[in-house]
């Protein structure tokens, strides 16, 4: 997968490129992280890529010229998308993440100040992708945010390929609580089943753990997973489940 940024502030992205996961999987060559500075393709004389907005109002727009001329700087390759990141944009999910894993190529649009000039979004960008409702100072942090979750899902990046498989999202459900050693830190025990070695009980008991939190914290996750087909061993442990909670008299 290859990953090209444009942005003012190529300098941003040193550090994401070369530590932890994503600084192996570019040593690996799983996936490659190349940054444009979009100010090297100003075609004024003091390398300006903003202007004051029409109709008025606070802050700076940036040009469409100079975004164009370093978006195609490159060729641009086959199964490539152009994501422009903006609060306007949809919501970036794990099944977004998914989707965007699946090409070849992403080019991510950094946009600064109050935005980028529309005909750019309306003439270049394939999507536009939030990852929130709150307003950054610049969408790098946003592109790192999107080369980070898709990054996880190319094959070779995490250690554990099945990793991304059993995790919040992934599996529809919130993640089960983590424990480790020592088994009892400050009279604090590790949940005993955990430490059984019966794997079907120690399963049945973290998806029971999902469940609850999916509940209580992203219901729509959970009607959604209530209502979604699962496989045999989930739909036996899915109806242990409701038979207790049946008996417990919560539903
Ligand atoms: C943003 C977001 C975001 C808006 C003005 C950059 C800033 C400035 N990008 N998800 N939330 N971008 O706030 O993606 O151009």
């Amino acid at each position: 997968m290859k990953f090209r940024i444009l942005t003012l502030f190529p300098e941003q992205f040193d550090s994401f490129a070369q530590t932890s996961i994503i600084g192996n999987a570019v040593r690996d060559g799983h996936i490659e992280i190349s940054c444009t500075q979009i100010r090297d393709y100003s075609e004024s004389k003091h390398r300006s890529v903003d202007d004051a907005p029409f109709g008025g109002g606070q802050g700076m727009v940036m040009q469409v010229q100079p975004l164009k001329d370093a978006m195609h700087s490159e060729p641009i390759g086959e199964n490539a998308k152009v994501i422009y990141l903006s609060p306007r944009g949809k919501t970036l999910t794990h099944d977004k993440v998914v989707e965007l894993s699946e090409l070849a190529e992403l080019i991510l649009v950094c946009g600064h100040y109050e935005g980028v000039d529309q005909r750019f979004i309306d003439t270049y960008v394939d999507e536009e992708i939030s990852i929130g409702d709150y307003v950054l100072t610049g969408g790098e942090l946003a592109a790192m945010v999107v080369v980070d979750s898709v990054s996880r899902l190319i094959p070779g990046v995490l250690r554990d390929a099945n990793a991304s498989l059993d995790e919040s999202f992934a599996s529809g459900l919130l993640e089960y609580p983590h424990y480790t050693r020592p088994a009892i830190y400050d009279e604090m025990e590790v949940p005993a089943v955990l430490r059984s070695g019966n794997h079907a009980e120690i399963e049945y008991w973290r998806l029971v753990q999902a469940l609850e939190i999916t509940k209580v914290r992203r219901p729509d996750l959970y009607n959604a997973f209530m209502k979604h087909e699962h496989d045999e061993k989930t739909r036996r442990m899915l109806k242990k489940y409701l038979k207790t909670q049946r008996e417990n008299g919560i539903i």
